[in-house]
């Protein structure tokens, strides 16, 4: 089984990660982390904290001469910004901290809630970890699971399909190797949001100016898609291990994600059986379909066809604009307002939507092909893709 977990603090020290499950003997270097972590840090729209960090993560265990041992990899992101920060943060009891109290919930965010369950009086004790700044070691771990796909042709890509009510043109991707992959992924990392549709791209940076002309921010879509997924990972025997199950729950437990939706999603509940249901071929190449309105699941297991995804992200709650909330210690009402902020961070959102999802396709391929070193699942792969090409 694959598992992992975080810890870290928005303004503390670093992000740790260990993520654990990972066969011995998959090839591994910091690059193909660090190439993840540099792409969820772009993006049209984001704020000045991203002019600061420089994420790259130090890998402290679990690899040896470029090849994972099978054992947990550890891995640190250091948080720059930690340097102004390191006194409000510091382990010890420092004696400003008292002074520095934030007593006043930001809404739309863990603030209010957190501080009454955990019972903190300093708000910032809850908003440091419910930081979306989180997502960069699951973007660490996700990188990992992505380079044990990459060995079985298996690719996850991301980008923008709308911005506030602006959506782009629908656009369909194929990706049959490695190089139609980078290719796609090169292009799509190259526009300033991470969307296909230039036209539409224009139309979101205004939208995004505007928003921060008005001192508001904005959410969005962005879509997922996974290649080359062989049929029949996750179960149609147990609720809990059906793969859109699991991956709805991966996705959705991204920072600021409200909705998610597998191929046609909520539009299929409009329309006729017989306009959504993909129908069944067969030709020497073995069974096809002409459509992919199921998002390359069916009955809680991949079905051979490209996964795709769609999440729906609310825009960020900590505006510039204020907001009214109450002090949660004078019980004054005040405007809640935040000079720095991201206006906008749907595309990095996305890069987490493929690391989450390369987490949860790399969960169900090794407890399909099982295997505790990489030679062992790749003759269990090919033994089954023999299996299935005879069929
Ligand atoms: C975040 C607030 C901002 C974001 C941060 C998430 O940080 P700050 O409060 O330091 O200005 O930039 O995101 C990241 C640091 C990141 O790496 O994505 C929040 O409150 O969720």
């Amino acid at each position: 089984m694959l598992r992992f977990l975080t810890a870290g603090e928005s303004h503390g020290k670093c992000l740790t990660v260990i993520i654990d499950g990972i066969p011995s003997g998959v090839r591994l270097s910091r690059e193909d982390i660090d190439r993840d972590l540099k792409r969820r840090q772009m993006g049209y729209g984001r704020g000045g904290r991203m002019q600061i960090e420089c994420d790259s993560a130090e890998i402290t265990a679990g690899v040896r001469a470029g090849l994972t041992l099978g054992s947990p990899i550890a891995i640190n992101i250091q948080n720059k910004d930690w340097e102004n920060w390191h006194e409000i943060m510091s382990i010890e009891l420092h004696t400003d901290i008292e002074q520095k109290k934030i007593t006043r919930p930001r809404p739309g965010h863990a603030d209010l809630a957190g501080g009454i369950k955990y019972h903190h009086k300093d708000l910032r004790n809850i908003l440091e970890r419910a930081s979306a700044r989180e997502t960069a070691a699951r973007v660490a771990a996700g990188a990992i699971a992505k380079r044990l796909l990459e060995e079985f042709n298996i690719f996850i890509l991301s980008y923008v399909i709308q911005i506030g009510d602006i959506k782009a043109n629908e656009r369909q991707f194929q990706c049959r190797n490695k190089n139609e992959f980078l290719t796609i992924v090169e292009k799509l990392d190259n526009s300033p949001l991470r969307c296909p549709d230039k036209y539409s791209e224009d139309l979101m940076i205004k939208a995004i100016e505007t928003a921060k002309n008005e001192g508001d921010s904005l959410g969005g879509i962005f879509q997922v898609m996974a290649f080359n997924v062989p049929i029949g990972l996750g179960s149609c025997m147990h609720w809990d291990r059906r793969l859109d199950a699991r991956i709805a729950y991966a996705v959705m437990s991204i920072p600021a994600i409200k909705g998610v939706e597998i191929g046609l999603g909520f539009d299929s509940s409009k329309l006729k059986g017989s306009a959504v249901h993909d129908e069944i071929f067969y030709s020497d190449n073995g069974f096809y379909r002409e459509t992919n309105n199921a998002g390359g699941i069916e009955g809680g297991m991949s079905n051979g066809q490209t996964i795709v995804i769609k999440a729906g992200m609310k825009p960020i709650p900590t505006l510039c604009r204020p907001l009214r909330s109450v002090d949660i210690i004078t019980k004054e009402p005040f405007l809640a307002s935040k000079e720095r902020s991201d206006i906008c961070a749907v595309p990095s959102a996305g890069v987490v939507g493929e690391a989450v999802v390369a987490i949860e396709i790399a969960n169900a391929f090794i407890e399909k092909f099982g295997g505790d070193n990489i030679d062992e699942l790749k003759d269990n792969y090919n033994n089954y893709m023999v299996y299935v090409s005879e069929i």
